[in-house]
């Protein structure tokens, strides 16, 4: 058949079945729109969607990947960006890059999903409090949308930061964090394949409460990295400050990869409850990505950059 809109795609096409039945539990929930909805290039392209990069390990449920979440934006408890994150605007949406590039500019959200084919991305996410989920996101290397800027020779880091609105956003109100939350990488690490700006999650547009409609995913460090709904880019010369190391430089530094040899100052970071299992689990170095990224620390001391 000859594909004129997204809705002819039949979900079952573009997903395997058991992430097609996830699908069905989602759209019976009430949470939202299909990915397809966004657009037929966007949906299309999932069809090439298995990846070198994923994980073969089993993903966590729709349901815990949805409702055990840190978003302090909605809230500190893990309960509240399910419950409050239903305020935030996603439509219209659009992200500023700018900085050290020769063609800094502002990327509209539909400009954004056809930046590169959009892929599905099953990766392990690891949070500094001790707790993991495999997700399977949907996104496309944030290499891809920062070479269009045409990086600078002095973009050495990359700074990003959320929206900050008290109007939709009831967490912003309180000081628990300095916001705009803002997060940062270097640029060899910005570049890197494993990186991806996500826009879905088990095949549908990015729950509000996973930081839609669109988040980093640095799967090698610690959660907090992953910064969601974000507005501006900024390539730099310097090292951003981050809303986390800036609350308390003593725990969270720049670089923060999962480290089990590097504890927490207040806990071990050894192991890890893996969210819907019993038993902890030990953490790896990188969590479990350093055959792909260990090269970028060469010579580093990681328990001085932690
Ligand atoms: N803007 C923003 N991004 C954020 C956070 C946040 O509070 N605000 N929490 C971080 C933390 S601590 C983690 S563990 C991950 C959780 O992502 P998930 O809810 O999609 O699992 O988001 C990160 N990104
Ligand atoms: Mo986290």
């Amino acid at each position: 058949m000859l594909i004129r809109s997204a809705s002819d795609i039949p979900a079952s096409a573009i997903t395997p079945r058991e992430v097609y039945l996830n699908r069905r539990q989602f759209m019976a929930a009430g949470a939202g729109m299909t990915l397809a909805l966004l657009g037929a290039d966007a949906a299309a392209s999932l069809l090439s969607r298995s990846s070198p990069f994923s994980t073969t390990e089993d993903k966590n449920s729709l349901k815990e990947i949805t409702t055990y979440n840190n978003f302090y934006e909605f809230g500190t408890d893990k309960s509240d960006p399910a419950a409050n994150a239903h305020t935030l605007k996603t439509s219209p949406w659009s992200i500023v890059v700018e900085g050290e590039a020769g063609k800094p500019r502002r990327f509209g959200m539909e400009e954004l999903l056809k930046i590169a084919p959009l892929e599905e991305r099953i990766y392990r996410l690891r949070c500094v409090e001790g707790w993991s989920m495999v997700i399977p996101w949907v996104g496309f290397p944030l290499a891809s949308l920062l070479k269009l800027v045409e990086p600078t020779s002095k973009a050495k880091f990359v700074a990003f930061e959320s929206l900050a609105d008290p109007q939709q956003m009831p967490g912003v109100k309180s000081r628990v964090l300095d916001w705009p939350y803002r997060e940062g990488l270097r640029i060899d690490e910005a570049m890197h394949p494993l990186t991806i700006l996500a826009v879905g999650l088990y095949g549908e547009v990015l729950p509000k409460q996973n930081g839609a409609p669109v988040r980093l995913v640095v799967p090698w460090k610690y959660g907090f990295k992953s910064i969601k709904s974000i507005v501006r880019i900024r390539l730099q010369e310097t090292q951003p400050s981050t809303s986390w190391s800036t609350a308390n430089p003593s725990e969270y530094g720049f670089y923060s990869n999962v480290n089990p040899a590097v504890d927490h100052p207040r806990w071990s970071q050894a192991t890890e409850r893996r969210i819907g299992e019993l038993f902890k689990r030990k953490t790896l170095p990188f969590n479990g990505y350093a055959d792909q990224v260990a090269a970028l620390y060469k010579g580093m001391d990681l328990r001085k950059f932690y």
